[in-house]
């Protein structure tokens, strides 16, 4: 047996499986990140690059956050972990307390877990056991959406609508059904939200109107959808589909794993439209992405709801090792006060209509088709050029040679720069985009 401490082999990248990569193309040229401040990151050479994506969608407050170094590392020092299960550990109260005061409506429960997919698997769990303790067990159907990204758990990607992430997984959860997307041509080059489509939430009732209503069990939706290439949501369309959950009983899940945290310049999208849903998934953003965490955030009703057996009964069977991890609840603790101290999310609602002006002043460059904002991000949508994802690649490799992260979706490329930018930075990512569109046409 080879001893566990084997030495690191320099520059062998051939065991990492590399996550939606193309391993053997990647390994052959590879893109590594070795250090990471602010508003950048940098390449092992030394090549300093333009964070225009917030790594992932999450690292909201920039990295290289002091504040949470230290309080991760304190935590560290007090105690490493520690069960969740019949037992607890003060920072997992006080984080909830914490996210509950800052929750719009009557959401003022959090379960958490470490990753977006987890928090949608828990939240569908979550509806499914609040219907059956209401003696509604018949409620076990579940609705999503074309295009929409819920992770890659059985149950998101069952919901999701996302092809490639479906079609090699062969059976998923039974009793689904997806909503249209939202993405009309005619909507094309909107600034914020578009104008039409509301009615597109009708369709809901299309599928309630099929199964009935006491055969389903909730609705799942980004509320402005991320992955598929950012597609914010067409006016009124949330508040109609809340109407129609409203009247059926239908439970309405907000998946704001991209959207939370201050990507729209509010808190959370519920707060940006006004719509509070009965249950809702976050992540990334909650910890900036330094430990990994999620978690399902319940409105009163639905919480009460699970209150109801013996006391002395498990109100939920669900949850993880590591869920609400010390050094996660450390870190989110310290990235709410970041966000707190700094305005952050106010600052990414002041900065809202610079970034609009800068992306919006790409539409005339070669084989753009459609630019969309709304908060702090945007999808640009390029012509495809041979295999649907050809173009897309190209813009994605060039921009990070041109010194600039973007992410790619399909033939369309998306951005949502860390909250803590600055105007002149916000006119670098144009200026590397828009070379990078000339360069790829
Ligand atoms: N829901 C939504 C709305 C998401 O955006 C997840 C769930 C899953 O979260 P985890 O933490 O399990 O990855 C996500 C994640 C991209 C991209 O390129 C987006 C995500 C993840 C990775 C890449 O758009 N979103
Ligand atoms: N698999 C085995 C064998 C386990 O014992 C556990 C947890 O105890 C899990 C999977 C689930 O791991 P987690 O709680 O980290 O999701």
């Amino acid at each position: 047996m080879t001893p566990p401490n084997s030495k690191p082999v320099a520059n062998n990248l051939e065991a990492f499986f590399m996550p939606f990569t193309a391993n053997r193309q990647f390994k052959k040229n590879p893109r590594m990140l070795t250090r990471a401040k602010g508003v950048h990151y940098w390449t092992p050479e030394g090549r300093k690059i333009i964070d225009g994506t917030a790594g992932l969608w999450c690292v909201n407050a920039g990295h290289g956050r002091e504040e949470i170094k230290a309080a991760i590392a304190k935590q560290l020092d007090e105690m490493d972990y520690a069960p969740s299960f019949q037992m607890g550990h003060p920072k997992a109260f006080e984080l909830a307390a914490r996210h509950a005061a800052m929750l719009p409506g009557d959401l003022n429960h959090a379960f958490y877990c470490n990753s977006g997919s987890e928090a949608v698997d828990s939240a569908l769990k979550i509806a499914l056991a609040y219907h059956r303790a209401n003696g509604q067990g018949t409620r076990t159907r579940f609705v999503g959406r074309e295009r929409g990204y819920h992770g890659v758990g059985f149950g998101g990607i069952s919901v999701g609508g996302m092809v490639n992430n479906r079609k090699w997984f062969g059976a998923m959860l039974p009793g689904v059904d997806h909503m249209p997307h939202t993405h009309l041509p005619k909507n094309a080059f909107s600034k914020g939200q578009p104008e039409h489509g509301a009615e597109l939430a009708d369709e809901l009732e299309k599928i309630v109107g099929l199964h009935d209503a006491s055969n389903i069990a909730a609705v799942i939706v980004e509320p402005c959808a991320g992955s598929t290439g950012y597609l914010p949501p067409p006016k009124g369309y949330l508040q109609r589909l809340r109407q129609i959950c409203d009247k059926h009983g239908i439970l309405l899940i907000f998946d704001e794993v991209i959207t939370g945290f201050g990507r729209l310049g509010t808190g959370f999208a519920a707060d940006k439209f006004g719509v509070v849903p009965d249950l809702m998934t976050v992540a990334k953003g909650i910890s900036n992405a330094t430990v990994p965490m999620g978690g399902v955030f319940v409105r009163k009703p639905v919480f009460d709801g699970l209150m109801n057996g013996p006391e002395g009964a498990i109100d939920l069977f669900h949850g993880y090792t590591y869920s609400a991890h010390p050094l996660a609840c450390a870190a989110a603790s310290a990235v709410l006060d970041i966000y707190r101290d700094e305005n952050l999310f106010e600052r990414s609602a002041e900065l809202s209509p610079y970034w609009e002006e800068g992306v919006h002043s790409l539409k005339g460059l070669p084989n753009v088709t459609d630019i969309r904002n709304l908060g702090l991000a945007a999808g640009i949508d390029l012509a495809p050029s041979g295999a649907v994802g050809t173009r897309g690649y190209a813009a994605f490799t060039k921009a990070f040679d041109l010194g600039l992260m973007v992410r790619q979706s399909g033939d369309a490329i998306a951005m949502s720069p860390p909250l803590v930018i600055e105007k002149a930075q916000i006119d670098e990512i144009i200026d590397i985009t828009a070379k990078t569109i000339k360069a790829v046409a």
